[in-house]
């Protein structure tokens, strides 16, 4: 932990307490205490980890002494949390807004009891705010432009939602003359689930021409900054964009910095301190001397690493496995031979027909229907056709069809569809009987992003169970589903248990929802043998 995140918690500390109204004296020992730790020339948490007696160093007392100790060795300061707990969580987000310190809150709390940035950006409008002394026309305006702002930090977009805008937007920059190279760097890149804003990358002749033209793209909503070398925007539908113009010789450091994701960065540039190295977003240094940066395999090569896929950064152990070289072989695209999950429906010729085009060996036809098993085995393709029956899981771990009756379908699938609020230990339960029955769980955690986490499952014990019973757990493809997402398949990976990316499509579009379960795949580590979509015999 650098000297400024210590400072940064004891000034919350002192802002919190302000806010409160306590004791001048104590609030103003705290932000004291703040200045001292960010001013300092020494590294308080190696001093820390040292053992140091920091008392021994000027104007630091017995008590700060053991706050700088907490909060070095726990990450955490305990009379902070213990303060966010008593102040509510608007008053605390009110913080950053420009010309609002806590002074200003308490005023506003004081006279009007506002909680949230809701009722602030109500009481702003409604002229209620410019009654307090010290609320000019000015400032309101402020307030409200950060209220925005604060709003609109909290949003974040599925991946699948900004793709094409965000390859749109590519094209469109890669159009100006001038420009050489543009990459979408950030969460992105490395194609997480949900996305908080783009961070795009260019080289260009003439950033300014650059920044104008983009600016003035046909769906950017609001310009909210413009600089000389940075501009964000927001877009119609409210997703920021940061455009950041880069050199040719920093190219690949500056790419690797704003890939991320930020611990993966964090954990590199500990890394080559401890080699000797500095790294930072124009290249990395020997004492004062630039020795890489061009490119990203540079990057990784100077600090003695095999090169990380963008997927891999999340500080979950890729940087050891480089080290080592033991990265996984990511599965790719065309290592993908088939979808063992489209559905038997009005558009199944068509999908039939875009599966061919694709390159697929093979193809799972879906039904929950027994009934449809004569027309499902009557249909004409030059893929192996499989035929599916999806169960559904009872409150028992039973299916809601006897194994007699499904006994002539290729592949059994099994899925929870209601009861999703049981005890955990019930519901692991019901699941590890369900798999008695089935090839392959669905969707294993019922989750719907950012608007239902799933299930409460004890999946190490399913994991376990799956792979003594050799089954498959699905990574269900679907933009809002992810599901196993890319923690969880990475479990499975190491546990032994192959998966099966299926995409659910009931019309030919939706079969490139391959994609998404790809993304997640790669960012769970898979290779080709973890997924059964890559095989050709997996019956
Ligand atoms: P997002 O936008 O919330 O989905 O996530 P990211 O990863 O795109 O994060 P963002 O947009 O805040 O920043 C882009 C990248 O810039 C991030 O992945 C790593 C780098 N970065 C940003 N802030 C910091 C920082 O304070 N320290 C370090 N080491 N890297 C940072
Ligand atoms: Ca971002
Ligand atoms: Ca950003």
């Amino acid at each position: 932990m650098s000297n400024s995140e210590i400072a940064k918690i004891l000034s919350l500390t002192a802002d919190l307490l302000d806010i409160k109204g306590e004791n001048p004296f104590k609030v103003r020992a705290y932000r004291n205490a703040a200045r001292l730790v960010e001013g300092s020339s020494k590294d308080f948490e190696k001093l820390v980890k040292e053992e140091f007696d920091l008392t021994k160093l000027p104007g630091i007392g017995h008590d700060l002494s053991e706050y700088i100790k907490e909060i070095v060795t726990t990450g955490k300061f305990s009379k902070l949390e213990e303060l966010k707990k008593q102040i509510p969580l608007g008053l605390i987000d009110m913080l950053s807004i420009e010309g609002l310190g806590p002074k200003r809150i308490k005023e506003i709390y004081d006279a009007f009891h506002i909680t949230s940035l809701e009722e602030l950006k109500k009481y702003a409008q409604n002229g209620e705010l410019d009654k307090l002394p010290g609320f000019g026309p000015k400032l309101i305006e402020k307030i409200l432009k950060g209220v925005k702002q604060l709003k609109k930090a909290g949003i974040r977009f599925l991946w699948a939602d900004v793709e094409e805008v965000a390859e749109e937007i590519r094209k469109y920059l890669l159009d100006f003359p001038g420009v050489e190279i543009v990459d979408i760097a950030g969460s992105y890149r490395r194609r997480k689930e949900t996305v908080g804003d783009l961070d795009i990358l260019v080289i260009a002749d003439d950033y300014m021409k650059v920044s104008e033209y983009f600016t003035n793209y046909k769906r950017v909503k609001e310009v909210y900054s413009k600089g000389l070398t940075r501009s964000t925007v927001f877009l119609d539908n409210s997703l920021q964009i940061d455009l950041r113009a880069v050199t040719k010789e920093s190219y690949g450091s500056a790419l690797h910095y704003f890939t991320g994701s930020k611990a993966h960065n964090i954990a590199i540039r500990k890394m080559a301190i401890d080699m000797g190295l500095k790294v930072n977003e124009y290249g990395i240094y020997k004492g004062t001397k630039r020795i890489a940066g061009k490119s990203e395999e540079e990057v990784y090569e100077t600090m003695g690493l095999r090169y990380i896929e963008p997927e891999l950064r999340e500080n979950r152990g890729e940087i050891e496995a480089a080290k080592n070289n033991n990265l996984p072989k990511l599965v790719r695209e065309d290592d993908i031979k088939g979808d063992l999950k489209v559905y038997f429906n009005k558009n199944i010729k068509e999908i039939i027909d875009e599966a061919e085009k694709k390159g697929y060996e093979f193809l799972g036809i879906c039904t929950k229907n027994i009934e449809d098993l004569e027309k499902i085995k009557k249909l004409k393709s030059k893929l192996k056709i499989y035929s599916v029956i999806e169960c559904k899981i009872d409150k028992n771990g039973e299916l809601n069809y006897s194994k007699d009756k499904i006994k002539d379908f290729d592949i059994v699938y099994g899925s929870v569809e209601d009861n999703f609020n049981l005890d955990k230990v019930i519901q692991t339960k019901r699941i590890i009987n369900a798999l008695n029955h089935i090839d392959v769980l669905s969707h294993p955690i019922c989750r719907k992003i950012q608007k239902f986490d799933g299930i409460d499952i004890e999946f190490e014990q399913i994991l376990k169970a799956a792979k003594e019973k050799n089954k498959i757990l699905e990574i269900d493809a679907r933009r809002d589903r992810l599901d196993l997402d890319d923690s969880k398949i990475k479990l499975a990976k190491e546990t032994g248990v192959r998966m099966c990316i299926n995409s659910y499509a009931t019309n030919k579009k939706e079969l490139y929802n391959m994609k998404y379960g790809l993304n997640q795949a790669r960012r769970g580590w898979a290779e080709r043998e973890d997924l059964i979509n890559t095989l050709k015999n997996f019956i």
